[in-house]
Formats: structure tokens, sequence, C-alpha cells
């Protein structure tokens, strides 16, 4: 199951991984690192038969807590800029920047199903052999897509954990990103903004297809539900 969850399908799935892994390895060792002194100096400094409470010399401990303070909290400062440049790298990888795309598809969301409008063995969208189907979308292993992302009522969004995208579509907007699969198979897309009472059941299939599978798809005008026009 979790398995599953963590497998990494796109070409920035890994980046993103690698941000989430950065983030938790840091917050995982300043835990650690706090709760184990914390522990520790509740033992080291337990109540002891003939030892007295002291107290801290403001002047005399300075040197002392400089480096429990200012030590640590260098530290940290380093590990946020780490994460600062790491998010903001990964950012413009994915949410603004636009590679060459090889096609393009639409995605329009309502209350509640998803609508994908393929290319066509064309390749070009708005001609009249587009493909369209009702959560269902099918995508070559490799190749490149823009996609344009619309709603025709309220808020969706457009959840792909494979590719570790997401996506709100906003009504009266459109808009467009890019995804790379890089593995095929069948996998979960689903809406992950709240969208109405039937939001639960507002998911769709990702099918990455080989190159063999697509062109065996697109041959059988059963599979999908109607063209276009
Ligand atoms: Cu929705």
């Amino acid at each position: 199951m979790l398995e599953h969850y963590m497998k990494q399908g796109s070409s920035y799935a890994s980046h993103i991984d690698g941000l989430v892994w950065m983030i938790f390895l840091m917050v995982g060792f300043w835990f650690l690192f706090a709760e184990g002194m914390f522990f520790w100096l509740l033992w080291r400094y337990r109540k002891k038969p003939g030892e007295k409470a002291a107290y801290f010399d403001e002047h005399a401990e300075h040197k002392i807590k400089y480096n429990w303070v200012e030590i640590p909290h260098r530290l940290i400062l380093v590990c946020d800029v780490a994460l600062i440049v790491g998010a903001i790298s990964v950012w413009t990888e994915v949410k603004i920047s636009m590679p060459q795309t090889d096609e393009t598809v639409r995605i329009t969301a309502q209350q509640w199903a998803w609508t994908f409008q393929h290319a066509g063995p064309d390749g070009e969208l708005d001609t009249m052999d587009d493909i369209t189907t009702v959560d269902e979308l099918h995508v070559q292993l490799g190749k490149t897509y823009k996609f344009e992302l619309a709603s025709k009522d309220v808020i969706h969004s457009f959840s792909v954990p494979l590719f570790r995208l997401k996506q709100d579509a906003i009504p009266g907007r459109v808009i467009t990103g890019w995804f790379k699969p890089t593995l095929a198979g069948e996998f979960d897309v689903q809406c992950t903004e709240i969208c109405g009472i039937g939001h639960g059941i507002m998911p769709a299939k990702l099918h990455v297809d080989t190159p063999e599978e697509y062109a065996a798809w697109l041959a059988n005008p059963s599979h999908y539900l109607a063209y276009h026009y």
C-alpha cells in the first residue's frame, strides 16, 4: 500500500520528494536533539542528597549561554537557507517554467467528474479527431504534456499523487502546467478540493501507456466515450 504511494512517476516527482525528505530530516534531527538534551539534563541534574540547587550567574555564564543558544540558531539558519533555495528551484521547475511539450491535454472539472480532451492521432487539440473521455486520462510514457485546466462550476483540485502534481481548477480561469510521465501503468487521480456532496466520488484513472498501448487505445474508439465534435 505505502509502496504504491511511494512510486515516483514523473520527471519532477523525485525533486519534490527530495524536498519533503530534506524537511523531514532537518526537523527530525532537531526534534531528537532537543528531546535528547531535555531528558539527559533532567537525568544529569536530578535531585541528589547533599546537593543544593544553583542559580546561573548572568555574567559568568555568558559563554555557556552563547554556545547553547547561538550555535544551534546558526545551524538552523543554514538549514533554512538550504530549504528556501531548494523550494524556490523546485517551484520554478514545476509551476513556473514550461519546457518544450509534445502534446496538450485539456482537463475540465465539474460537479462531479473529470473530462479529458486528448489530441487524437494528429497530435493537435481542437481538430476533428480529438478524443474526449470522462474520468479516464490517457498519456504516453516519456512524452511531455502541457495541460490546460478549467472548472465549469466551483473550485476543484487536480491531484495526481504518482506525478506529485496538484493544481487547483478555478472557474473562469484556464490554468496551464506540465508533466512528463516516467512510469507505465494505471494510477489514481482524485479531486482534492472539497467541491460539494459528490467530492468523495470524484476520482479518475490515469493510464500511462507505452507507445504500443497508446496506439491500440487510439485505434479502438469503443474504448473512449465520444469524439469531441
Ligand atoms: Cu471536485
